[in-house]
Order: C-alpha cells, then sequence, then structure tokens
C-alpha cells in the first residue's frame, strides 16, 4: 500500500512512556502494511550517538543527528517513528525544518513527573536525587514543554489502546492511506 512519509516525534521525560506508545503504535501501522522505522535511545545513543553525553550542547547534537537520519528514511519512503526525551524547544524546531513542517508530528507524552519517579524503571531517578546522576532531566536539567504539540498524552488518564487510536488516526490522515 503506498503512504506518504513522515515523522512522529515523541517527546517527554524519562519513563513517561514514549516508547511503550512508540512501540504500539509500530505494531499498528505494520499491520496495516506501513512501512516504519523505530529511532530511539537503543539504536542511537549505543550506535552512531555512542559519543555523546547528556550535557545541554550533546542533546542538542544528539537531536540534531536523528532529525538528519530521519531525513534520509523518509526520502527511502519510511513511516518514522523517534523516541526522544528531546526537552530543548528549539531542538526539537529544528528537526521540523530539516524534515519539513508538513511531514513531522509531534507527540508530547505529558505524564506527570511524580508518576515517572514512581515508576522509575531503570532506577535513574533515584540515581539522579542521590546526586550520582548530575544532569537528570526533570531533576536537576530542564524540560521544555511543547507549546503546540498536535497531539498531548497522559498515560495516567489515557489507556495505551486510546492513546494509539488518537495518534494512528492523526498519522493516516497525514500519510494518506
Ligand atoms: C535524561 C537520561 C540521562 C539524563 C541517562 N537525562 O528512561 P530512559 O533512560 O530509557 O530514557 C532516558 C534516555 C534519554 O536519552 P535521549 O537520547 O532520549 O535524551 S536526549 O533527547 O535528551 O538527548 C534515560 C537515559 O537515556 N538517561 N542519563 N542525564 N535521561
Amino acid at each position: 500500500k503506498k503512504h506518504k512519509p513522515i515523522l512522529i516525534w515523541f517527546t517527554g521525560l524519562s519513563g513517561s512512556g514514549k516508547s511503550t506508545v512508540a512501540n504500539a503504535v509500530e505494531q499498528t501501522l505494520y499491520n496495516k502494511n506501513v512501512h516504519t522505522y523505530l529511532l530511539d535511545g537503543d539504536n542511537v545513543r549505543n550506535g552512531i550517538n555512542s559519543n555523546l553525553s547528556f550535557s545541554p550542547e550533546d542533546r542538542t547534537e544528539n537531536i540534531r543527528r536523528i532529525g538528519e537520519i530521519a531525513n534520509l528514511m523518509l526520502d527511502a519512503g519510511l513511516v518514522v517513528l523517534a523516541s526522544f526525551v528531546s526537552p530543548y524547544r528549539v531542538d526539537r524546531e529544528n528537526v521540523k525544518k530539516i524534515v519539513g513542517p508538513s511531514n513531522f508530528v509531534e507527540v508530547f507524552v505529558n505524564t506527570p513527573i511524580s508518576e515517572c519517579e514512581r515508576r522509575d524503571v531503570k532506577g535513574l531517578y533515584k540515581k539522579a536525587r542521590n546526586g550520582e546522576i548530575k544532569n537528570f532531566t526533570g531533576v536537576n536539567a530542564p524540560y521544555e514543554v511543547p507549546l503546540n504539540p498536535e497531539i498531548e498524552i497522559d498515560t495516567t488518564k489515557e489507556r495505551l489502546d486510546d492513546s494509539v487510536t488518537i495518534i494512528i488516526k492523526q498519522v493516516l490522515k497525514k500519510i494518506e492511506i
């Protein structure tokens, strides 16, 4: 089935559920025969961006490279999903410019930090509170909330299935299938 390429950009705190939602959206698109690729910390920060830290400068470079990689994938005709904290508004805006505003869907996974910290899946919030991680987003590094996200989800209020339905509806409209 033919469809337009777009980049679905998931932004939110560590533990907000970005990757869970992105994975579920990707699965649903796969079932509709949409050709996708999911970029996340696992396949980017462990590979091409393994030389980057979590300093503000390196986060900016992380997101810039991801934007350029996504742009190549859009050239190849894919629907690209990207799941990164991406705490700086200007960096997300820059990605939008790289791929072209009409090819970009911003999904703000707006789970309250109290809930992210309660989950603390990887024990990183605890470490950040202990001072073991110096620049942890939401604890001692900033997160700039999106001012105009196309889609906003609070995983404490929305069930995963409902979040996926909302996103898929918007995405299918954009990719015209
Ligand atoms: C934020 C950190 C940090 C610091 C390690 N701040 O829950 P996770 O583990 O899997 O997601 C977080 C991930 C963030 O990487 P990104 O590439 O998405 O960040 S950014 O967009 O800001 O470049 C977390 C882990 O890496 N992690 N140290 N200091 N998250």
